[in-house]
């Protein structure tokens, strides 16, 4: 039967839906120029790079549109357990060189363009990165649909379409500027925009309780504004398959109810503006990666994509009706994921749909919600954990607000029957917090919500039961798991460090390791041979002098490939501890004032972040790096042997050029504030040594990678929490170290910026003053004396180059493969789908 298939992307004028384009650098080159005349009204002649690009683009893109269709056709007719993944953020980066490495299309672009002129290294740069996240948690979500493709499994990720993505960052005398980012005004080949599949949804009205002839409830939400959702789907192609699976995201777009009662009321001008309401919910990307602000657009934000979501799965799940599809099978069916509490309205969401539109009884419609739901945490920081004030979610959504409270009736009833008359137990479950003005928790309401609750490493999991969730841990046991985060080897070391990855093919025979990362481990029998190490070090040499040219680009400064470059590269916040790097490279910078013959080992200390622009203290921590650098990169006292790039503008395809290049990683927090960390594994994967404090994958990778190929430092969890229960006080560790107190009064002068008054104020008193919430004062003497031996290490090359070998062949594990197949089994229960 030939039923349409589900999914279908409306084919372009050149694709035949039945065929694929043939691979070949031949078709592959009629293809380009195909597009060059008939997308872009192009000649050879005329053709810009961008042109170059968007032809190249279009052309790979034939063929996984045509798998896209073929995926979505076999998961629709085998009626397949889809997984849906939610997640206000994906942080994508660029789409063409992942694309044309996952459908082994790379050796047929590049001869392609050779035989057109035309570099492919040029043109890749010309793709602008889909920066749709802040940072880990949205580069987790892009890896894991890499994975999920990948490993067949039938998945689609949900988001939102935002017009701007995370800003981009400027710095003007040491300051970080923010613009926006309008990464889409020019279109990009790798959507396609679905109109048949918009969807329009309420919000804002109020509840009118209403009673039915048997006397039953039945409350009806009115007065509601329309909002209309449109989907652009992006295909994302799995690495050595041919599955296609995709994600959705939702663009909105005033309806015509939405402007009616401006119109007749104010006449035209105000309806267009009351248009513009309905396009402002995707318009921009919040761009705090920890603290919430309790803004309505946000929840707006969120409830407009869950709602749009659920329709969808809803629609798809019920298209399959004549398969047997029903109510009673949905939870056999449906798995979604809800990336952090962001998206946990889609609790109550699911629950009013199947209370008000479907009329189910309150239990089994729970029973439903909750075999569907999944919830990841990604934090432990209080100040990160979703609260909303009850007044502003009442008057968003009135009747999810009664649903939740009704939730919690519930909730309160299992909570005294577990501990009678414990009215603390029960103000601590309680998903509405009542101390002060009341506010509904987020993270409570996916703990109920969920069958199954996750965090990102193993230390994480241990403290969320411990510290974050005991009550809940003790009511529901087995509902808490771990599933260590991972990272896609495709895009993080196979098309990011194409040297690294010839040889690793070259050294063990085949290309199988992309796919299964721990086949890495056959690089340890060459990890002491000398001739092997020559060539691992040659390799990071040669990307050293290509970051180098970036740093001189993009800095202006001139650094040596044959310094060691000493990485710091994630969102800037006060746990991360980017300060006691700071003050690493103050402290190195005074002893060699002090003893210019001083014999270190020459650094190049690079930084990349961005600043949550309101995040005052972080934005002094980037002009405090930027201001005194500048002063280190030109005093000839030290003789070129420190030298600091802070890079601008953060994001994935810069991370992909500083990445290969690293000699050392820091992965520095405060023991028990990093849920996890997934740059730690990137520099890892690629031959970069981490000194770290035991915090979040840290540990994990010490595990893999064995203690003397990694530099720990610092106070455990233990000793961290010890130390504040005694009572933590930053200045005796001031007072007692002579150095230290050198280097925090040296911060605190204006010796970088004559003429400024406390030019670095902020760092500096939440340092001493601010009580040092971070205990970066605590650490600094461990830190410091492990650098030293970073230093020693370094200057024995074949010492060095053995434990980056093993860095490289050991962190297999952390595989984002590895994590997915974990959540598919222990979480999903999603069988595979070979297509
Ligand atoms: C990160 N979280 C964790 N949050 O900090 C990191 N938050 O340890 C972990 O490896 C990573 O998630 C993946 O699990 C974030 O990145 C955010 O970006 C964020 C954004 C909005 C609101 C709150």
């Amino acid at each position: 039967k030939s039923a349409a298939p589900t999914d279908v992307v409306s084919a372009t004028p050149f694709v035949s839906t039945t065929e694929a384009v043939v691979p070949g650098s031949a078709k592959l080159k009629q293809a380009i120029l195909r597009h060059l005349t008939y997308t872009l009204a192009r000649d050879v002649h005329t053709a810009t790079p961008r042109d170059w690009w968007i032809a190249t683009a279009m052309a790979v893109r034939e063929s996984i549109l045509a798998r896209l269709i073929a995926t979505q056709g076999v998961h629709n007719d085998q009626n397949v357990r889809r997984l849906y993944y939610l997640s206000l953020e994906y942080l994508m980066g660029r789409l063409t060189e992942n694309n044309v490495y996952n459908t082994d299309h790379f050796d047929d672009v590049v001869t392609a363009l050779k035989e057109l002129g035309i570099e492919f290294n040029e043109i890749r740069e010309q793709e602008v990165d889909m920066g749709l996240g802040n940072g880990g948690l949205g580069r987790l979500a892009a890896c894991f649909l890499d994975s999920l493709a990948t490993l067949d499994y039938p998945a689609i990720g949900y988001g939102i379409h935002y017009e701007f993505g995370l800003f981009k960052q400027e710095f003007v005398n040491g300051h970080q500027v923010e613009h926006p980012d309008s990464w889409m005004i020019f279109g990009t080949p790798w959507e396609v925009l679905r109109p048949e599949y918009a969807v329009t949804i309420q919000i804002y009205g109020q509840v009118e309780n209403v009673f039915d002839d048997l006397g039953n409830y039945r409350p009806r939400w009115v007065n509601t504004k329309s909002v209309m959702g449109v989907p652009y789907d992006i295909p994302i192609a799995g690495y050595g398959t041919k599955t296609v699976n995709l994600l959705r995201l939702w663009a909105s777009r005033s309806t015509e109810e939405f402007d009616l009662a401006a119109f007749n009321s104010g006449g035209y001008v105000d309806a267009v503006r009351e248009k513009v309401v309905g396009e402002t919910i995707s318009k921009v990307l919040y761009p705090n990666d920890k603290t919430e602000n309790g803004k309505e657009l946000r929840l707006v934000q969120q409830y407009f994509f869950v709602a749009c979501s659920l329709r969808d799965i809803i629609r798809r799940h019920f298209r399959n009706d004549d398969k047997g599809n029903t109510w009673d099978n949905f939870s056999d069916k449906v798995a979604v994921q809800l990336n952090d509490t962001h998206p946990a309205v889609a609790v109550p969401e699911l629950m009013r749909i199947l209370l008000d539109e479907e009329n189910f009884q309150w239990d089994k419609a729970w029973a439903i919600v909750t075999r569907v739901f999944g919830y990841t945490n990604h934090t432990l920081l209080p100040e990160a954990l979703e609260k909303w004030s009850v007044p502003l979610f009442g008057r968003v959504l009135p009747r999810h607000l009664q649903i939740i409270f009704e939730i919690n009736k519930q909730l309160m009833v299992v909570v005294a029957a577990k501990w009678p008359g414990d009215v603390d137990k029960m103000r601590i479950c309680s998903i509405i917090d009542e101390g002060g003005a009341k506010a509904v928790r987020m993270a409570n309401l996916s703990v109920v919500g969920s069958h199954a609750v996750n965090g990102v490493a193993a230390l994480h999991t241990e403290l969320l039961k411990k510290d974050l969730f005991p009550e809940f841990d003790a009511l529901y046991p087995g509902k808490f798991q771990n599933k260590t985060n991972g990272i896609t080897p495709r895009r993080w070391l196979l098309d990011c460090n194409p040297r690294l990855s010839a040889l690793i093919t070259k050294t063990l025979g085949h290309t199988k390791w992309a796919k299964d990362l721990d086949e890495l481990r056959g690089l340890e029998k060459v990890a002491g041979d000398a001739a092997f190490q020559k060539e691992f070090m040659a390799i990071k040499r040669a990307n050293k002098v290509d970051l180098a040219a970036v740093i001189k680009a993009e800095c202006g400064i001139d650094v040596s490939p044959d310094a060691l470059f000493d990485v710091q590269i994630k969102r800037l916040h006060e746990y991360k501890r980017q300060h006691l790097n700071l003050l690493h490279i103050l402290a190195l910078y005074r002893r060699l004032l002090q003893n210019p013959a001083l014999d270190i080992v020459p650094r190049v200390f690079v930084f990349a972040a961005k600043a949550a622009p309101g995040y005052d203290l972080a934005k002094n921590i980037i002009r405090a790096i930027n201001m005194i650098g500048a002063k280190i990169n030109n005093d000839a006292r030290i003789g070129g042997k420190l030298k600091v790039a802070f890079l601008p503008n953060y994001r994935v395809s810069l991370a992909e050029r500083i990445i290969p290049a690293a000699d050392l990683s820091e992965q520095i927090s405060t023991a028990g504030k990093e849920a996890s960390g997934t740059g730690n594994m990137k520099l890892a994967l690629n031959g970069a040594l981490t000194i770290g404090t035991l915090d979040g994958a840290n540990v994990e990778i010490g595990e893999e990678v064995g203690d003397e190929n990694i530099f720990i430092f610092g106070m455990t969890v233990e000793q961290v929490e010890a130390l504040n229960a005694k009572g933590y006080n930053p200045w005796d560790f001031y007072n007692a170290d002579e150095e230290l107190k050198a280097i925090v009064d040296w911060l605190g002068s204006n010796f970088f910026t004559p003429g400024e008054n406390q030019p670095f104020g902020h760092v500096h008193h939440s340092l001493l003053g601010g009580g040092d919430p971070y205990m970066v004062l605590a650490d600094f003497r461990s830190y410091s004396d492990a650098h030293a031996k970073v230093d020693a290490m370094y200057r024995h090359t074949a010492q060095w180059a053995k434990s980056a070998i093993l860095n490289t062949a050991r962190v297999g594990k952390f595989s984002s493969d590895r994590t997915i197949r974990e959540y598919a089994e222990k979480i999903w229960s999603l069988p595979s789908v070979k297509v």
